[in-house]
């Protein structure tokens, strides 16, 4: 049974790994689940094919043995559920890990990416060195939280999870905005994250992408 998820073609990330590609990459190379790549153009993303895959014309999906999915989450939740290695065995414990993944996707995500997305689309607006300061806070809050829920543990809940990826998906967002950086904690359990083998591993082949389409000829 191959899989095959989906990633853009020419990544606007710059092969940074920020795309959403990446934590299906890092969730397989986490469970040692080999993976083909099926890489789309923004038009390709648009066409018939990939709306019945992806209705919002989206990267990435997942297909595998006749199951075709979308959504990062719902991804690396069927991954983690399949394979073992990424959700405890105890029933309670896999529970609040699948909770941390809901936290990463749905409370602390949102405002990263309002922020991020106010960087990009509104540096030139009148309003933006007021809204700017506004955004910060809204991340700010959400980082001071989960530093005080992180404390001193090298994951969130025991052992690293599902949970951990995605919320460490979501905080590199944060990039050179220096928010992570206020709380050591954090900063240090990102580069915890991006240190384990299966993280460099994905992180190398959604790089490779990069180089590939912008090398010369
Ligand atoms: N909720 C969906 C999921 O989690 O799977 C969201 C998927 C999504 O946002 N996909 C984006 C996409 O396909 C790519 S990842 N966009 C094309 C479109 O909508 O037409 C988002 C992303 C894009 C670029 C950067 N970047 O340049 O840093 C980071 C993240």
């Amino acid at each position: 049974m191959s899989i095959t998820i989906t990633a853009f073609a020419a990544s606007p990330d710059r092969g940074r790994g920020l795309a959403r590609d990446m934590p299906v990459r890092w969730a397989l190379e986490e469970v040692g689940q080999p993976y083909d790549v099926r890489l789309v153009s923004f038009g390709e993303m648009k066409e018939p094919e990939h709306l019945a895959l992806q209705p919002f014309g989206q990267i990435p999906t997942y297909e595998e043995d006749g199951l075709g999915l979308f959504e990062s989450g719902a991804i690396v939740l069927h991954i983690a559920e399949r394979h073992a290695g990424l959700l405890p065995d105890d029933a309670k414990a896999r529970a609040r890990a699948i909770a941390w993944m809901f936290a990463a996707k749905s409370t602390v995500e949102p405002p990263i990416v309002e922020r991020s997305m106010a960087t990009i689309l509104e540096r030139d607006k009148p309003w933006y060195e007021a809204r700017m300061p506004l955004l910060d806070n809204g991340v700010r809050e959400r980082l001071g939280q989960l530093s005080r829920r992180l404390g001193e543990s090298d994951w969130l809940d025991g052992a690293f999870s599902a949970g951990d990826l995605m919320m460490v998906t979501v905080l590199r967002r944060l990039g050179s905005s220096g928010l992570l950086e206020e709380h050591p904690n954090l900063a240090a359990y990102v580069a915890r994250a991006e240190a384990r083998p299966a993280h460099q591993r994905a992180f190398a082949a959604q790089l490779a992408v990069f180089n590939n389409a912008s090398a010369p000829g």
